[in-house]
């Protein structure tokens, strides 16, 4: 397993997109647990793929092209996350990727992972602007928007969501995380978010705590 976990990483440090969807079908095929395999595979690539971009050691067209491998890989790997009896709602989430900001690859695996716990989702994709956020919240009645930002120029973002929230007086009803790289809990509470999740697991336990879920 470690031996392939490795290759996975590899695939996307190299930006070989057709090698990462062979590793993540083959995956499949051996039955490997398919979040083990995006975090400890995957994802472990795409960081070090950022580590040496920023570094100088790579270049933008290397960093698009691990994205595209990580991406090739997602998809095939992302619906058995989701397989499984699906149990009774456990509420609405509102989630995307704040404007100004087009990461949404964590974003995509937090929404996957809290749809594969019974949260119904509404995914507002990436370089999404605040009030979006609210008025989607309000158009579905969801309990919670999940805010994704990879920048430390558009984490700002989240706190106009906090503020239109605040606007409309909405804010306690529906409760805000946040997430991603720049983000952190001291984050949250400065913004007056009600929580802050470091991966996609935790985003499932602080949904379940904000929305009094299982
Ligand atoms: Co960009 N990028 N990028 N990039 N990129 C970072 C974020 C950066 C840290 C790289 C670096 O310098 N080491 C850096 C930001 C520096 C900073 O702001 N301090 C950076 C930069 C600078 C840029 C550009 C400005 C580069 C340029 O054009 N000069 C540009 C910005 C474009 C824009 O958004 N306007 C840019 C572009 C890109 C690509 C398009 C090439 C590509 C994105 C492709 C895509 O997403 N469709 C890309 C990538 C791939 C990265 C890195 C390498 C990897 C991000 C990623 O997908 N990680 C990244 C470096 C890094 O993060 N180490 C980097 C894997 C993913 C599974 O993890 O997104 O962290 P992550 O999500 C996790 C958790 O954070 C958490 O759960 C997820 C799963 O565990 N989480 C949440 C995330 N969202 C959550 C929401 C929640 C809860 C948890 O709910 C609230």
């Amino acid at each position: 397993m470690q031996a392939f976990l490795a290759d996975c990483t590899r695939s996307v440090l190299e930006g070989d997109a057709d090698l990462a969807v062979k590793l993540a079908l083959e995956a499949l095929d051996r039955k490997y647990p398919p979040l083990e395999v995006i975090e400890n595979g995957f994802v472990k690539g795409i960081r070090e793929v950022g580590r040496l971009w920023e570094e100088g050691t790579l270049f933008l067209p290397e960093l698009v092209m691990g994205a595209e491998a990580m991406k090739r890989a997602m998809n095939v790997l992302q619906p058995a996350l989701g397989k499984g009896a699906r149990p009774e709602s456990a509420g609405h989430v509102v989630i995307g990727t704040i404007e100004g900001d087009i990461h949404d690859i964590g974003k995509t695996l937090v929404a996957t992972m809290l749809s594969a716990n019974g949260f119904e989702i509404s995914d507002l994709g990436a370089d999404v602007p605040a009030a979006r956020f609210v008025d989607e919240a309000e158009a579905k009645g969801a309990g919670c928007i999940a805010i994704s930002a990879l920048l430390t120029t558009t984490m700002s973002g989240q706190k106009r969501v906090v503020e239109e929230l605040a606007k409309r007086s909405l804010k306690g009803k529906v409760r805000v995380m946040v997430g991603g790289a720049p983000c952190s809990d001291e984050w949250a509470r400065e913004i007056g978010a009600d929580g802050y999740a470091g991966d996609a697991v935790a985003a499932v336990t602080l949904a379940q705590s904000l929305m009094g879920g299982r």
